[in-house]
């Protein structure tokens, strides 16, 4: 691969929904440890919070972010800030994690946020378009660990029709192109189903270029 490649080759899906790439089970069990490690650090650093909507309602998932920036939500809104609550700095974003967005992305930015989605027994999350970041050229890259999640993806407007397909601990999706906008969310996990987290629950990561 050259070094100033503007596409990188990528694998093929096993499978694309809706436009959304699907690789099942991309990741092996050693690099699925290797980033549970890895993002033990960046939690010990930038501790997992529970979001309120706008609405004022709390998120059922816990969150925290590393890179540049992080997304935050609260009754003001949604949006990127440079900052944990807390007020520390995000932490970077893991090598292993940055290997992912590098196999699948097809471009040559990095990402310069990665939000850290916890989903213990009964969590959630509403469908939803990613629409925060400033340019929807850039893909989103997601990554799954631990206990499987029902995966549902729309359209681009709210309503209609919706397929689901259950996300597995290595499974990677790639939200780009058409799909971008599209509607999306997970409506329950079967917790318990993996023994990657040592408290059960799922993980999920999504990679973007937020600004
Ligand atoms: C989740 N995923 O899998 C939630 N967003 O827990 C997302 O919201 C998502 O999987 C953008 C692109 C891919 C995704
Ligand atoms: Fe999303």
């Amino acid at each position: 691969m050259s070094k100033n490649s503007q596409c990188l080759t990528t694998p093929e899906p096993s499978c694309e929904v809706r436009g959304f790439k699907i690789y099942k089970e991309l990741l092996s069990k050693g690099q699925q440890i290797t980033m549970i490690a890895d993002l033990r650090r960046v939690v010990h650093q930038a501790p997992l919070f529970g979001p309120v909507m706008p609405s004022g309602r709390r998120m059922s998932v816990q969150m925290t972010s590393c890179g540049m920036l992080g997304w935050i939500s609260d009754k003001a809104g949604y949006r990127y800030e440079k900052r944990h609550p807390s007020g520390v700095p995000w932490p970077p974003i893991p090598g292993s994690v940055l290997d992912i967005w590098r196999q699948v992305s097809t471009c040559r930015r990095i990402p310069d946020s990665c939000l850290i989605n916890l989903y213990r027994e009964g969590a959630r999350m509403g469908l939803h378009q990613d629409a925060d970041e400033a340019d929807f050229r850039w893909p989103v890259v997601s990554v799954s660990l631990g206990d499987d999640g029902l995966f549902r993806i729309g359209n681009l407007q709210r309503g209609g029709t919706t397929e689901s397909i259950w996300l597995q601990s290595g499974d990677v999706v790639v939200m780009g192109g058409n799909a971008r906008l599209v509607y999306h969310g997970i409506d329950r996990i079967r917790f318990g189903s993996s023994k990657l987290l040592s408290n059960g629950g799922r993980l999920n990561l999504t990679l973007r270029v937020a600004a």
